[in-house]
């Protein structure tokens, strides 16, 4: 009797002596909990992104970090991304950087139309462009990843099949494709996606110019019975976080983020591109979509239309501290390296 209290004995010794370990354990073994806003509606690919890195982040960091995301700008919406992450509303934000034309500018340069040919290819040359210079206004924020949209196309009410059909056109568009589609004469209205169904809906705009993944995530293809194919832009977004919070983070898990930088971009563009082409079947398929393509002639006078574009921009922007001819040579030349 006297031996089995003891063996009891020697069995609770070692796990109380854990409990009391645990109980030790410093304030920071808790894990980590982290706010990540986005401003676009959850289906969409910026959510669908948002999602995938939350959970690779979670998983990778074993437990030591927690997020938690708040899309359809519950937290923050589009224009006060960047300020709101500076400020401390939300730990981690997305934004489009197209949205604010004037504050990205090194970035935007990749809204140019210089022929990124899909959102892989644009998402590792946004991503080196932005390694390569990189730009003053991210100097407050820490940058978790960067990616970009596919190439923009038309998605409208009736057939865009000519320069003549397009002509005064209300279309939605935002950033760098107000020049574009002022270049081919349609009339562009500015606005953030998120406000676009509504748009639609109540006859604000004909259509919008934007990547094609929307007319299944927002379900446009219910509306927008036509889509002509330009491939002409992609948009640049930016996930960024609080400097202080990034800061007060574990070293380990921050290796985790700066781990996943680059290939979340790669991430993205690569399910965006597959999406694109799962969206489009599948307005043919569900909604009897007609998805125009562009005689040679009429492409060429579009493409034509647009040459102005890049040199006005390098002569507007450019000056002698801020070289805007070399960065459209560098995207160029990152156009041809990723592409292969
Ligand atoms: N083309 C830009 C960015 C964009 C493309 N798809 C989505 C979906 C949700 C938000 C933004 C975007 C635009 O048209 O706003």
């Amino acid at each position: 009797m006297v031996s089995r209290f003891r063996n009891i004995r020697w069995a609770i010794l070692p796990a109380l002596a854990a409990l009391c370990s645990l109980a030790a354990l410093p304030a920071s073994a808790a894990p980590v909990t982290l706010s990540y806003a986005n401003f676009p509606p959850a289906p969409t690919f910026p959510c669908v992104q948002m999602e995938r890195w939350k959970q690779e982040v979670e998983s990778r960091s074993e437990g030591q970090v927690r997020i938690d995301t708040f899309p359809g700008g519950t937290l923050l919406d589009a224009k006060d991304m960047m300020d709101g992450v500076i400020a401390g509303q939300a730990d981690i934000g997305c934004l489009c950087m197209a949205y604010q034309p004037g504050r990205f500018v090194v970035t935007n340069a990749t809204s140019l139309p210089l022929g990124i040919p899909n959102a892989r290819v644009g998402s590792l040359v946004l991503w080196d462009l932005y390694q390569k210079y990189q730009p003053q206004e991210f100097a407050g924020v820490k940058v978790l990843t960067m990616f970009a949209s596919a190439p923009a196309n038309i998605m409208s009410k009736k057939a865009v099949q000519s320069l003549a059909d397009l002509k005064g056109l209300d279309l939605r568009a935002s950033g760098g494709a107000a020049e574009i589609l002022k270049a081919w004469g349609a009339n562009q209205v500015g606005m953030p996606m998120s406000a676009t169904p509504e748009a639609l809906q109540k006859g604000v705009v004909q259509g919008l110019f934007s990547s094609l993944e929307v007319m299944k995530d927002l379900k446009f293809a219910e509306i927008c019975k036509y889509v002509t194919l330009t491939d002409t832009v992609i948009y640049p977004f930016a996930v960024v976080m609080n400097i202080e919070r990034w800061n007060a983070l574990p070293p380990a898990v921050q290796k985790v983020m700066d781990d996943l930088r680059e290939e979340q971009a790669e991430w993205t563009g690569t399910y965006m591109d597959t999406h694109v082409q799962e969206s489009l079947n599948w307005s043919r398929d569900t909604h009897q979509v007609t998805v125009i393509s562009l005689s040679e002639a009429e492409k060429a006078e579009w493409n034509r239309l647009l040459q102005p574009i890049t040199d006005q921009w390098v002569q507007s922007v450019g000056t002698d501290t801020f070289p805007a001819a070399a960065i459209v040579k560098d995207i160029q030349a990152l156009i041809q390296r990723h592409g292969r």
